[in-house]
């Protein structure tokens, strides 16, 4: 009797021992659910690795890990990301982007024509829906969730190359401002592509979660969002591990573009006053505007940087008069100092405080009491804004985390909590706030 006792013993510890030592040994497993951060611009896809306990944002063959949120039809097929936007030149009538904006949302006839003409392709209104027209060698309509769903398709296919399994779960964000009829579209977006999502989280709550937020003890956090179009600020609030949106306000024309804009027009402004015209030639801004775009992004690091762009001008002959007929090739050059773009752009860098001082005022709550800020979006790279949040607080923002993937970071986060490969089993993260309105500022 006991000797059978302690042959169960025996085999109930060898057992134990063999799922033990298996646990040890054997290679974690492959994640099994992705996050996705679909973006207006560009869109990206995490994994949380159990093994390491670390993010994991997929690459591309070229090492990419923004792409961006194009999608460009043409007579043999349907292109997404990168290979979508070599075509935005060459076909712009059938090359999509910021089909974001029009996700699941009603337009007023009027909004919709005026939100049509900002964009090479056409937007068409179909009782109020946004849809686009294509034409290659056949004209069809498709919907914003189908551009959606060739984004998420191709993030999906990233995901399965790298990890080798095939994926069929994910976690997505959306703006905190989306309401559910967005959201369903959203998830209608990633069924098209063959996911079913587990959960959607509110990206303002992804870049807390970032920075490990939902571990810590933190009351309130306030997450600036700046990328190349949009402002959009948050106060969250965390009760017991669940976060919840006290307040948003924001400006839907306030971004990175708008700083390349100034920098655009001291460029031109600068040729003018040296050869007495201003760039005439389609092609010729366009490259300025590349190099003030690369002069910008360099700014962050670097004090000052030359900007040299071959033009093609109508210079004057010695009468002053424009040479209509013949273009004149120069070579011009400018200086471009950090102390010169902030100059440029003070103005709208102020701007960037309306929204934080509504969030606050809408949330009841005082400067002093927001524990944690957090950065996100490309633009919040720029020192000169890092210093006015920092010194409106008194405090450093939050910046550890690359401000164009804080967003993906936390979806994968939540994904891996989704997938049960996080050690202590967090089923909510965010509490929806129903109720709530953004303020906007433009
Ligand atoms: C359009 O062109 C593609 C590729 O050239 C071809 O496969 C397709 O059949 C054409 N469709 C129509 C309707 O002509
Ligand atoms: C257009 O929308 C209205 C209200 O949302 C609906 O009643 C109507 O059936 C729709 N018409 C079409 C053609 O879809
Ligand atoms: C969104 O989807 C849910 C679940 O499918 C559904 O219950 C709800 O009615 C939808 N809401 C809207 C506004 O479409
Ligand atoms: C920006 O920096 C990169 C690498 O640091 C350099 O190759 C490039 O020439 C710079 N561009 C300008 C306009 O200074
Ligand atoms: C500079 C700064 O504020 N860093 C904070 C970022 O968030 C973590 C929480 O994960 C804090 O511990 C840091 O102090």
């Amino acid at each position: 009797m006991s000797g059978e006792m302690s042959m169960i013993g025996s085999v109930i510890l060898a057992l134990f021992l063999a799922g033990y030592l298996g646990q040890q040994f054997l290679p974690p497993p492959k994640p099994k659910v992705i996050g996705l951060d679909l973006g207006t611009t560009f869109c990206s896809v995490g994994v949380f690795q159990a093994g390491s306990g670390e993010v994991q944002v997929i690459a591309d063959e070229e090492g990419r890990k923004s792409i961006p949120s194009t999608v460009s039809f043409t007579a043999s097929g349907v292109l997404a990301g990168f290979q979508a936007l070599v075509l935005a030149d060459t076909h712009p009538q059938n090359t999509i982007y910021d089909a974001k904006r029009f996700i699941g949302k009603i337009f007023d006839p009027e909004v919709l024509e005026q939100e049509s003409a900002r964009y090479p392709f056409k937007v068409i209104n179909n009782n109020g829906s946004a849809e686009f027209l294509i034409s290659t060698n056949t004209t069809f309509t498709v919907t914003p969730e189908f551009i959606g769903s060739r984004l998420l398709l191709l993030m999906k296919k990233m995901a399965e190359r790298q990890l080798g399994v095939s994926i069929h779960k994910a976690v997505i964000s959306v703006p905190a401002e989306f309401d559910e009829t967005q959201r369903n579209y959203t998830v209608r977006a990633a069924n098209l592509a063959g996911l079913e999502i587990l959960r959607v989280i509110n990206e303002p709550t992804a870049a807390a979660m970032a920075y490990g937020l939902h571990k810590v003890d933190v009351s309130n956090v306030l997450v600036v969002d700046l990328g190349g179009g949009t402002l959009d600020v948050s106060l969250l609030n965390k009760q017991g591990g669940m976060f919840f949106t006290r307040s948003m306000a924001g400006n839907n024309k306030l971004g990175g573009q708008d700083f390349s804009q100034r920098l655009l027009q001291y460029a031109i402004e600068r040729v003018r006053q040296e050869y007495g015209v201003p760039p005439f030639l389609k092609e010729d801004i366009h490259r300025l505007r590349q190099a003030v775009e690369a002069a910008k992004i360099n700014l962050t690091l670097q004090d000052s940087v030359t900007v040299r762009v071959p033009l093609q001008l109508h210079i004057p002959d010695s009468s002053g008069a424009p040479q209509e007929s013949s273009l004149a090739p120069v070579q011009f050059q400018a200086v471009i100092t950090r102390e010169l773009f902030e100059e440029l752009n003070k103005d709208l860098f102020q701007k960037i405080l309306a929204p934080v001082e509504t969030v606050l005022a809408e949330g009841h709550l005082e400067k002093g009491e927001v524990d944690e800020i957090v950065l996100v979006g490309g633009s919040t790279r720029i020192p000169q804004i890092r210093r006015l949040i920092s010194e409106y607080f008194g405090k450093e923002p939050n910046t550890s985390v690359d401000p164009d993937l804080a967003v993906v970071t936390g979806v994968a986060i939540q994904a891996g909590i989704m997938g049960g490969s996080w050690p202590l089993q967090v089923s909510a993260i965010e509490i929806p706030n129903r109720h709530l309105r953004k303020t906007n500022f433009s």
